[in-house]
């Protein structure tokens, strides 16, 4: 048994003790209720120099004179690191990168683990399209978009907090999807576009910007380029306290869908803690 920054002077140890038995119900034999007191000076300093207590004689209750249980107790110090209730939750398991900033101004596994439910949030995600990579100018059939000139990309999103692991499109229908960006006659344009959802005193999870990448055409039909799901998990334990502090995460690919070529969708989010009055909760004069 581990006491974790408690304290503890009495233990008893409860034995429940049967007669198992295949073919008919098993007996019970007895119950023991071992009681210890912890003197404090007996408390070794660690498991090695920790030494085995004296045997104790237990009789069972109610009580029975044919029936004994021997006992012994050692108790020893141990470090706080053997403490952490749930290694998953741990900071070290998920936080990389130097220099990220935590909410709350700290790292500690306290303060990180009751971030970590990410329950009753004010919180703004800003999912940043950054570049789309398609240098031989192609469309999703893997031909070129055009006969003559590069491609003519129109790109459509939508990000998706409702069903983010639902196949395309998801919730919604492509003619539903918000215009985020148009380029003339550019294979590769820099996008850097953001899309962004606010969470006003609820929770997220898993988020899917879901993108849809069009080749306009004048004369004819517009060709699909591509579709891209940019998937990712909030990680409350990286909150930024403001905009002016959050950093944005590395740059990722998009997970492209259903294509015919290797064009890449770049994107990175970042996510801050809002001012509750930004969900319209209370009124707050402009310009302040
Ligand atoms: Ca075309
Ligand atoms: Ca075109």
């Amino acid at each position: 048994m581990d006491i974790c920054g408690g304290a503890l002077s009495k233990v008893n140890l409860r034995v429940h003790v049967v007669d198992v038995d295949s073919i008919t119900t098993n007996d019970n034999l007895s119950n023991f209720n071992c009681l210890f007191d912890i003197p404090p000076r007996d408390i070794a300093t660690n498991a090695q120099s920790a030494e085995w207590g004296p045997s104790n004689t237990w009789t069972p209750t109610p009580t029975n004179d044919k029936i004994r249980l021997f006992t012994r107790m050692r108790v020893y110090q141990i470090p706080a690191s053997d403490c952490r209730v749930d290694d998953n939750l741990s900071p070290q398991a998920t936080i990389t990168g130097a220099g990220d900033r935590f909410r709350d101004g700290t790292s500690s596994s306290a303060v990180a683990n009751l971030r970590a439910t990410g329950q009753n949030e004010f919180i703004r995600i800003d999912v940043e399209l950054v570049q789309l990579l398609n240098p031989q100018g192609v469309a999703q059939t893997g031909k070129p978009c055009d006969p003559t000139g590069a491609c003519d990309p129109f790109i459509t999103a939508y990000l998706d907090a409702d069903k983010p692991l639902a196949s395309w499109p998801g919730p919604k229908t492509l003619p539903e999807f918000t215009k985020v960006f148009k380029a003339s006659n550019t294979n590769s344009p820099i996008i850097n576009k953001n899309i962004t959802k606010t969470i006003c005193g609820g929770s997220v999870n898993k988020l899917n910007l879901r993108v849809h990448v069009m080749d306009s055409d004048t004369l004819s039909h517009n060709d699909p380029i591509g579709d891209f799901a940019c998937v990712f998990a909030v990680n409350y334990r990286l909150v930024a306290p403001d905009i002016s502090s959050s950093d944005w995460m590395p740059t990722q690919d998009c997970i492209a869908l259903n294509q015919k070529n290797d064009i890449r969708l770049q994107y990175r989010y970042r996510v801050y803690d809002i001012p509750q009055s930004e969900c319209g909760i209370q009124f707050t004069p402009k310009n302040q």
